[in-house]
């Protein structure tokens, strides 16, 4: 029998079959598209429904202008220009997320959404461990690697999800019970026609969301619409709710803990928690759920991981630093260091300007620059040395490098020019820097 297409899935990556998967057990057999000829799933797509029909390479503009619904992977820009016609054919074009949050209105399950273009992983992560050391049963997904509909389940309490800019372009009925937009710096600028749109598809969150966590002092993430704003700080004001004081925590007037019983470092980490433990509190935390997972939470792997002391230089794995904020923080974070920094940074740069590390530059004694825009980071700083491979940018630095010095992989570009993820690409500068032992 003849397709019908009148459910059109784009992208066979984990979202697609995510997506696919769920609506079978609706009793829909959706029609599937990708551009590419081996999309990562199609095996298990032909080995778990041999009759889902697909079909790879040129997206086929007449079929998405006839469907009835069009699920995108958020790895497909709107703007392709057979989705346009699509849209012009008023079309329902969603994305994961939105199915999600269509499904879970049913349940009487809370949600917290959190976004910004550095931390989410690390809230997201932070938050769901707080929750289940307060006895509550927490699932977590989204743009963290584990697609949001694979979660839905009668028996969860709160759903936490961290959400790109490309998931929440296709969304809009998320009903948060409260989020998150943790920062905004400039990142994706190959997707975006500019900075001020990436913006926008982040602060989509905050309306979706029955109450807002808002960082207080960032200008870039104020939402003037925001109906029940809760703000958070790293400095007290008459308008903050969570904030630091005297190197502690505070809700309202009551203290919880201090910094220094946080095991991440920097600024940027500390404020992470501040966000972690109001977001979870609001959802039902206890008291000692936030105190028991924040004291023992030791950060995810390839975020200003430390990785090894070796005669007496210190080795930081940041390899997710895939843009400039993240780099920039992690720096910040090493300003009152008092050896010396070595920085190996470099690799696809998303179009985004490189200059706004210039200044934090300065405190680095030599900049090692591999990758696709190795060129033009090098040429940010007077001390710099241009290197062709990992092994190469480890050796450099570990000959340069005397006791006290630290030797940090914060690339503040993505990974995509030399290896298949930011993980693989943190894996081999831990393998190098073993291989010198
Ligand atoms: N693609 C095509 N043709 C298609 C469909 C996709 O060429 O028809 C390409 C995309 O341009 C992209 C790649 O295939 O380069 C993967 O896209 P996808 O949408 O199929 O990706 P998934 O495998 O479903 O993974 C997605 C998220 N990926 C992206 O947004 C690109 C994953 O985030 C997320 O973990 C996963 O869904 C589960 O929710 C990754 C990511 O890099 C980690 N996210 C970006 C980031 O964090 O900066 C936004
Ligand atoms: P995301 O999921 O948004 O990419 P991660 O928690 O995985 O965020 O961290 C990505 C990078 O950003 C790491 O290099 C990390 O050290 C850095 N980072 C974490 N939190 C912040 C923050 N609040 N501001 C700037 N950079 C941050």
């Amino acid at each position: 029998m003849q397709h019908r297409m009148t459910h059109i899935v784009i992208g066979l990556g984990d979202t697609g079959l995510s997506v696919v998967r769920f609506l079978m057990q609706q009793g829909i057999t959706p029609y599937v598209m990708d551009t590419r000829m081996q999309p990562p799933m199609l095996n298990t797509l032909q080995e778990e429904f041999p009759d889902v029909p697909y079909q790879l390479g040129e997206l086929n503009a007449l079929h998405l202008a006839q469907a009835q619904q069009v699920v995108i992977s958020p790895g497909m820009p709107l703007s392709h220009p057979a989705l346009q016609s699509a849209i012009d054919h008023k079309v329902d074009i969603v994305g994961d997320i939105e199915l999600f949050a269509r499904a879970v209105q049913k349940s009487k399950a809370k949600v917290v959404g959190i976004t910004g273009s550095n931390g989410k992983s690390t809230v997201t992560t932070l938050v769901s461990e707080i929750l289940t050391a307060s006895g509550l049963r927490c699932a977590i997904g989204g743009n963290i690697g584990i697609p949001a509909l694979s979660l839905l389940d009668d028996h969860i309490d709160v759903y936490v999800l961290e959400l790109s800019s490309f998931q929440l372009e296709t969304t809009k009925s998320l009903n948060c019970d409260i989020s998150v937009v943790l920062n905004i710096s400039h990142d994706h600028q190959d997707r975006y026609p500019h900075f001020e749109a990436y913006r926008q598809a982040k602060l989509k969150l905050y309306q979706q969301s029955k109450n807002q966590l808002i960082h207080y002092s960032d200008p870039l993430v104020q939402d003037a619409s925001a109906k029940n704003p809760i703000f958070f700080n790293d400095q007290c004001h008459v308008r903050t709710v969570w904030y630091i004081k005297n190197n502690q925590v505070w809700y309202h007037n009551i203290p919880l803990c201090p910094v220094e019983s946080f095991k991440l470092m920097g600024a940027h980490n500390h404020l992470n928690y501040v966000a972690a433990m109001a977001l979870a509190q609001h959802v039902g935390a206890t008291r000692s759920g936030l105190l028991k997972a924040t004291q023992n939470f030791k950060g995810l792997a390839h975020r200003f991981q430390w990785v090894c002391d070796q005669e007496g230089v210190r080795y930081i794995n940041d390899s997710k630093a895939t843009n400039v904020g993240a780099t920039l923080a992690a720096l910040e974070g090493l300003k009152s260091h008092t050896g010396r920094l070595i920085l190996i940074a470099g690799g696809d740069a998303k179009q985004a300007d490189l200059s706004p590390l210039q200044p934090a530059l300065q405190h680095v004694s030599l900049l090692i620059a591999l990758g696709q825009d190795g060129a033009q980071l090098a040429q940010l700083s007077p001390c710099s040395k241009q290197v062709e491979t990992m092994k190469e940018a480890v050796d450099t630095a570990a000959k340069h490098a005397k006791q006290g010095d630290i030797i940090l992989l914060s690339p503040a570009c993505a990974s995509w020019d030399m290896y298949p993820n930011f993980m693989v690409r943190g894996d081999d500068f831990c393998q190098c820097i073993e291989v010198l032992r």
